[in-house]
């Protein structure tokens, strides 16, 4: 049995680029496991417990949040919330709750970033993309679907009845309508004249937290502690013709694995794809970092390799097994909705330029 030694773990941090203050946590929870697997405790850090199972450090069984919760990006999480846990008190398992709550926020057709009202794309064409994983590390994805009300439940469909994870385009509204999804020539008043408005200046970019930021990604975490998760859009507004962002990207928009947690983002999807920004944070708190700190890096790591990540926004999500949560953004202004313990409500994120 390897032992990994605190200099061992120092190197693999810093060959990471782990920032130091992150390498000092890391080091210091090491220390209290020790101590606290003398005394019987060790809340919170199971997934640390579990990396360092391989050592001589006694294993402590994570503490699973086993009442359910549901956890989403923005205002807008609230009623998809509401629907996740309506499925779950139906008897839905953490996709099922997934697949609904989002299916809610694709069927609001005022929402502008999310569903069939969607802002266009810069030919005036609305594109969805969307993707799910369940308990099981299962993932499915659409990217690029038009007329096609659902995207998550076809992302889903993808992963249950295909031996692929993503379908696109053409192929994708195809696999949908042979599905027997229906076609939907819906058009939203609002985002054409939002698009013809563009039109005249044609400027594509984003404005942080005000141009179109009601994507969701949401975490759902069932009564027997499984973890799934399901994330879709309409992408960037006036956004080139084909362009996907990090949404239905597996491990950009959305990472679930239920040995360790869950992570979803919104924003500029670009910044999040050149990151692995959901993985990313799920890695993280694999190695023992709490939901919070794990956003925390996945947001600074973006930092680092964008000099001008002061023009844009991202934020971050994430739920680790023991239902604890993390939320971060680069600015205020990033909001996320938390279904738990019987109450639905908004919080603010913390931001990094806040500090
Ligand atoms: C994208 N991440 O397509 C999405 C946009 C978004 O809230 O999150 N808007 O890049």
């Amino acid at each position: 049995m390897r032992h990994c030694s605190e200099k061992w773990l120092v190197d693999c941090a810093l060959s990471f680029n782990f920032p130091a203050q992150f390498i000092r946590a890391m080091t210091n929870r090491r220390k209290f496991i020790k101590a606290s697997a003398a005394t019987g405790i060790g809340l919170g850090l199971g997934a640390f417990n579990r990396f360092f199972s391989q050592t001589n450090d006694a294993p402590v069984a994570p503490p699973v949040f086993k009442e359910g919760m549901v956890l989403s990006t923005w205002d807008a999480g609230i009623p998809a919330n509401e629907a996740a846990w309506k499925a779950m008190l139906a008897g839905g398992n953490a996709l099922d709750m997934a697949e609904k709550g989002v299916n809610d926020t694709e069927a609001t057709l005022s929402n502008l970033t999310v569903g069939l009202g969607g802002f266009p794309d810069r030919d005036g064409h609305t594109t969805l993309d969307a993707c799910i994983m369940d308990s099981a590390g299962n993932a499915g994805s659409v990217m690029f679907l038009e007329h096609i009300k659902h995207p998550a439940s076809v992302a889903r469909r993808v992963m249950e009845k295909t031996p692929h994870v993503i379908l696109v385009g053409e192929g994708a509204y195809q696999f949908a309508i042979a599905e027997g999804f229906k076609h939907d020539d819906y058009v939203s008043e609002e985002s054409q004249k939002a698009w013809k408005e563009w039109l005249k200046t044609s400027q594509y970019k984003p404005i942080i937290n005000i141009e179109n930021h009601d994507t969701i990604g949401l975490l759902a975490m069932d009564a027997n502690g499984d973890l799934a998760g399901a994330c879709t859009t309409s992408g960037m507004a006036f956004k080139m013709r084909g362009r996907v962002g990090d949404s239905p990207v597996i491990g950009a928009g959305l990472y679930v694995d239920n040995e360790i947690g869950a992570a979803t983002s919104s924003g500029l999807g670009e910044a999040v794809i050149r990151t692995c920004g959901s993985f990313l944070v799920v890695e993280m708190m694999r190695l023992g970092a709490t939901p919070q700190e794990a956003c925390e890096e996945a947001v600074n790591r973006i930092k680092i390799k964008h000099s001008n990540y002061k023009d844009f926004q991202v934020g971050y999500l994430a739920v680790n097994k023991a239902g604890e949560i993390g939320a971060f953004a680069i600015h205020p202004g990033f909001t996320y909705s938390l279904h738990k313990y019987g109450e639905n409500k908004v919080y603010k994120s913390k931001s990094m330029l806040d500090q």
